[in-house]
């Protein structure tokens, strides 16, 4: 059955990945399943065809026959329970380490990704307001919190809990969302984590195909 995701006709990032669809791109890479993309426009989300698809009015969605699906996590985790290479599966051995990854996912999404939101907004939204200036600085000091706590759990090793899953992906994509503020470069370790993230050739693939699309588009944000 085709798989159709969408995303922005335009993203605000010009391409640089930083797009929720690039995690969901990423993760069929990584499970080899081919899809195909209704590109929309900020407009169109707003429209009660695309809100019959995403209540919020957002992208990505995810279309598969009759299933239609909404937030990354969801797309993710259905992606990586039905194909295998994102999840351990009980014959690997440890019956906990698929509970342990999707474990992961969450903390991406729930613990380390709000904080580094926040700190986006206040960065690229919030910095005319004339508070701004006190509050930057709290809210980058939470996301340097959360930085050194991962980094300290990640230590040495290449991924959070044995090889390369669906958590590795979530926590990679959301680490990305910091590139362009260099805040990563305080947690050595974690800035090489996300590097090897995105060396692999499916988020490269999956990288190529968005800036396709967004590839002479300047960035509005
Ligand atoms: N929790 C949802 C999920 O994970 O699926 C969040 C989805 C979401 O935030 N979608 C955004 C959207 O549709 C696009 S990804 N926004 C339009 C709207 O709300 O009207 C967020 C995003 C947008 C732009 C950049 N950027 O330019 O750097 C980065 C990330």
């Amino acid at each position: 059955m085709t798989i159709i995701l969408t995303a922005f006709e335009r993203s605000p990032d010009g391409g640089r990945g930083l797009a929720r669809d690039t995690r969901v791109r990423w993760a069929l890479e990584e499970v080899g399943q081919p899809y195909e993309v209704r590109l929309v426009s900020f407009r169109a989300m707003k429209e009660p065809a695309h809100l019959a698809l995403h209540p919020f009015g957002q992208i990505p969605t995810y279309e598969e026959g009759d299933l239609a699906l909404f937030e990354t996590g969801a797309i993710v985790l259905h992606i990586a329970e039905r194909h295998a290479g994102l999840l351990p599966s009980d014959s690997d051995g440890d019956a906990s380490a698929r509970a342990r990854a999707i474990t992961w996912m969450f903390a991406a999404l729930s613990t380390v990704e709000p904080p580094i939101l926040e700190f986006a907004n206040a960065r690229l939204l919030e910095g005319d307001k004339p508070w701004s200036k006190e509050r930057l600085p709290l809210v980058e000091g939470r996301v340097r919190d959360r930085l050194k706590q991962l980094s300290a759990r990640l230590g040495r090793a290449d991924w959070l809990d044995g090889g390369f899953s669906a958590g590795d992906l979530m926590m990679v994509s959301v680490l990305l969302r910091l590139k362009p503020s260099g805040i990563l470069d305080g947690t050595p370790n974690l800035a090489a984590y996300v590097a090897r993230g995105e060396a692999r050739p499916a988020y490269q693939r999956a990288f190529a195909a968005q800036l396709a699309v967004n590839a002479g588009k300047p960035p509005t944000a």
